[in-house]
């Protein structure tokens, strides 16, 4: 069923809360409150939401370095994330993780990742556990265009296919890895196209158009709840930010990126909000509850304690 009005709307305000948690990150790392690196999703917020929006509680998401939007969707708290980002021990990994590896398993998120491809055997892995009990999970697993040509996504996409796995598998094609446009590096640049060569249900897709990713979910979802198998999405979309903060982005112009900025997926909602005839003020009372809610998050984890450096080896495995 395509999005109503309502959930629109939604989708608008949960976007919203994404693109000013990114963005406060930003200004917090300019101020030296953040360690380590940060990986902006800006721009990619329509992916995040548009698949999350019809996942479960209890549907898996794996993510990277760069899914900070992917977790807020599912569900993942504002505060929490925001403590995490700033090291604190009220974050969703307790302060211990940072910026690359959120987890929040109340709400599915199994992990993010800082190893390009990493997170698609985790989430195989879930799909299979969720097999074997008998339970009506999907997992996820978001990745970069750049994860298509490390050795363990084809073994997924291979096991995948042949155990019919409730999996789900989300390129976001951002057309860059770190610095490098990825068909230089890249024999089959219509990534969906290795998925099918796999026999496996693939599609690429507008993933700047919340709506049509969300559909697309949708469909992805009842395929592998059905026991039908897994579901490669290709979500082309764009990142409007460096790869990381510091990055001199010299790989592109200034004019492909001005141009990205005119079809953002924000701005883009916005247009299509308004011809369903919402009101600016409505879209503006919208924006100003987004800022509230990172302005909160915001205030709760600069409150917060740091860890205590007893807990340091504590939820460690070995
Ligand atoms: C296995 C591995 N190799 C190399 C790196 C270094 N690295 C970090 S990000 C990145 C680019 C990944 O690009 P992509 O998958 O397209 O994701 P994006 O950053 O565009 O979201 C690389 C090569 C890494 N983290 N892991």
């Amino acid at each position: 069923m395509p999005l109503t009005s309502d959930q629109l709307l939604d989708a608008y305000r949960q976007m919203l809360v994404i693109r000013k948690f990114e963005e406060t990150i930003r200004s917090l790392y300019q101020a030296g409150k953040i360690r380590g690196s940060f990986h902006p999703c800006i721009g990619q917020e329509a992916v995040a939401v548009g698949c999350c929006l019809p996942l479960r509680q209890d549907d898996f998401i794996s993510c990277t370095y760069r899914g900070h939007g992917q977790a807020l969707a599912k569900g993942l708290s504002p505060q929490a994330a925001m403590a995490e980002m700033l090291g604190k021990a009220t974050g969703c990994s307790k302060g211990k993780g940072g910026s690359m590896h959120f987890t929040d398993m109340h709400n599915g998120l199994l992990v993010s990742n800082a190893i390009v491809a990493a997170g698609i055997p985790h989430a195989a892995g879930v799909a299979l556990a969720a097999r074997m009990r008998g339970t009506p999970q999907v997992a996820v697993a978001f990745f970069g265009e750049g994860a298509v040509n490390q050795g363990v996504f084809h073994e997924i996409l291979n096991m995948a296919t042949v155990w019919k796995l409730p999996l789900i598998l989300v390129c976001e094609n951002n057309l860059y890895s770190e610095m490098t446009p990825y068909n230089e590096t890249t024999s089959v640049i219509e990534l969906h196209e290795r998925a099918t060569s796999y026999g496996m249900s693939a599609v690429r897709i507008d993933g700047n158009d919340v709506e049509l990713v969300y559909d697309t979910m949708e469909a992805a979802l009842v395929q592998a709840r059905r026991g039908n198998g897994p579901f490669f999405i290709e979500a082309m979309t764009y990142r409007l930010t460096g790869h990381m903060m510091g990055d001199p982005e010299v790989y592109r112009t200034k004019e492909e990126v001005a141009r990205a900025w005119e079809d953002e997926p924000i701005r883009r909602l916005e247009r299509r909000l308004r011809s369903l005839g919402h009101a600016d003020a409505e879209l503006a009372r919208l924006e100003a509850e987004a800022g509230g809610v990172i302005a909160d998050a915001l205030q709760f984890a600069e409150s917060s304690p740091e860890p205590a450096p007893e807990d340091a080896y504590v939820d460690i495995f070995a």
